[in-house]
């Protein structure tokens, strides 16, 4: 068997890539090791930058998107029991939309299954060689072997795409707390996100639907979720997010919940041969800045412009400046993650000194128009490159 891509991983990024590719007459095979309900109902991100949707738009996958995606145009940092609200769209003239990871990769599915793309559920990569180049993968209990021109490993954090890049460097920094996240059955209490500082932890209040809400909590590294059934989650939220002036904290019927450990990690180059890594295989960011997906749609967005240049001119020009290009991007939001993490968590081993240090930067960020704008057009996205 062979085609011109193939494909390791069938999230987010894969899933785009294929598509993408499709556009500019580009064949591919998707390689996805789980089944097709496991990968649209694993509960992950929720916001997107305009970059990410004008992408999905761009390749035909924006028609929900565009009737059910919620446009945002600020976010609250809520903290000492008061909100500050940072006008994202004032500031950047750029906005950001909630619409969940699940229904972007239920649109993608659908969207290659209905043109006739070969999207493969239960196929599980075993050995990727980037020179033959060629995938060896399992599926019905069986081995197979795809033949290629190209590899691209989008196969997440735990997959077998980065191990066959040799020599691959990687920076990482694990965090001292893990999110504990939860999607629960009642309208969100606030019509923007809420970043809230705690000296017990960080609290956030996103949202799916107009009737459904996703919130987290900071929470030891070791925690057990066990130890949180649903009124301890209801109480701490209602602790962390609580201001002075009466406003209140909507509870409902708790749908989903999971425990997310926090880590940094980069691996250079993302590249070697035939192998191209994109998304959470070269790079994961903890998700208080909201920028693993979207890392993820931009990686792709370059890789497929890189392919369709290739194929088209026979250049391989932007293929050799592809990890480079993408670095660039993903340094900038693995600091802006860092810093939104440190501003916002508390740190258990922060001493008083360090504590009155973030207090006085949370004071800063909210009230200097400068900090302010910093913040946002990270936040909203810096433009593909
Ligand atoms: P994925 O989604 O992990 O997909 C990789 C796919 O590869 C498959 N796979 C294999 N397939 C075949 N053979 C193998 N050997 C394979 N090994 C693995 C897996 O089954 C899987 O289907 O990576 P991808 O496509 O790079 O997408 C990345 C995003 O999923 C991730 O960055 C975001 O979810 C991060 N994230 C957020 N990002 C945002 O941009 N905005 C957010 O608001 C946001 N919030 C979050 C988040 C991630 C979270 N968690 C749970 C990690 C909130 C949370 C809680
Ligand atoms: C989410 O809605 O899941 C979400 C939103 C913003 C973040 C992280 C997660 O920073």
């Amino acid at each position: 068997m062979r085609t011109q891509v193939a494909i390791v991983g069938g999230g987010p990024a894969g899933l785009l890539l294929s598509r993408l590719l499709h556009r500019q007459g580009i064949a591919s095979v998707v390689l996805e090791g789980r089944d097709r309900a496991y990968v649209e109902h694993r509960q992950r991100a929720g916001m997107l930058e305009q970059g990410t949707t004008d992408v999905l738009r761009g390749c035909g996958a924006g028609e929900r998107l565009d009737r059910e995606g919620l446009v945002h145009h600020g976010l609250e940092l809520r903290f000492g029991g008061a909100g500050h609200r940072i006008p994202l769209t004032d500031l950047t003239g750029r906005t950001v939309t909630v619409y969940a990871q699940t229904e972007i990769v239920k649109d993608l599915v659908a969207l290659r299954l209905a043109d006739g793309g070969d999207v493969r559920f239960g196929a599980r990569a075993v050995e990727i060689d980037p020179s033959g180049p060629s995938v060896t993968y399992r599926q019905d209990g069986r081995t197979h072997t795809l033949d290629c021109d190209y590899i691209a490993g989008c196969d997440g954090f735990h997959g077998v795409g980065r191990p066959a890049v040799p020599g691959v460097r990687t920076f990482s920094r694990e965090y001292p707390f893990a999110w504990l996240g939860i999607l629960a059955d009642v309208p969100p209490s606030t019509g923007e996100l809420i970043y809230a500082h705690h000296d017990r932890g960080f609290a956030l209040h996103s949202l799916r639907s107009p009737a459904v809400s996703r919130l987290y909590l900071q929470v030891a590294p070791d925690e057990e979720i066990a130890a949180w059934p649903d009124a301890r989650i209801w109480d701490e939220l209602a602790v962390r997010l609580g201001t002075g002036d009466g406003w209140t904290l909507d509870e409902g019927p708790i749908t989903d919940r999971s425990i997310t450990p926090m880590r940094s990690f980069v691996a250079e180059p993302m590249r070697h041969d035939r192998l191209f890594l994109a998304g959470d295989a070269a790079h994961i960011v903890p998700p208080t800045g909201a920028k693993g997906l979207n890392l993820a749609v931009s990686d792709v967005t370059v890789l497929a412009r890189a392919l369709t240049e290739r194929y088209a001119s026979g250049s391989e020009a932007l293929l050799d400046s592809y990890s480079a290009t993408c670095l660039r991007r993903v340094w900038r939001a693995e600091h802006f993650s860092y810093w939104m993490t440190t501003l916002l968590h508390t740190d258990p081993q922060a001493d008083d000194f360090a504590r009155r240090l973030q207090r006085s930067h949370l004071d800063y960020v909210a009230s200097s128009p400068a900090a302010a704008v910093s913040l946002a057009e990270n936040y909203t996205g810096l433009p593909l490159t």
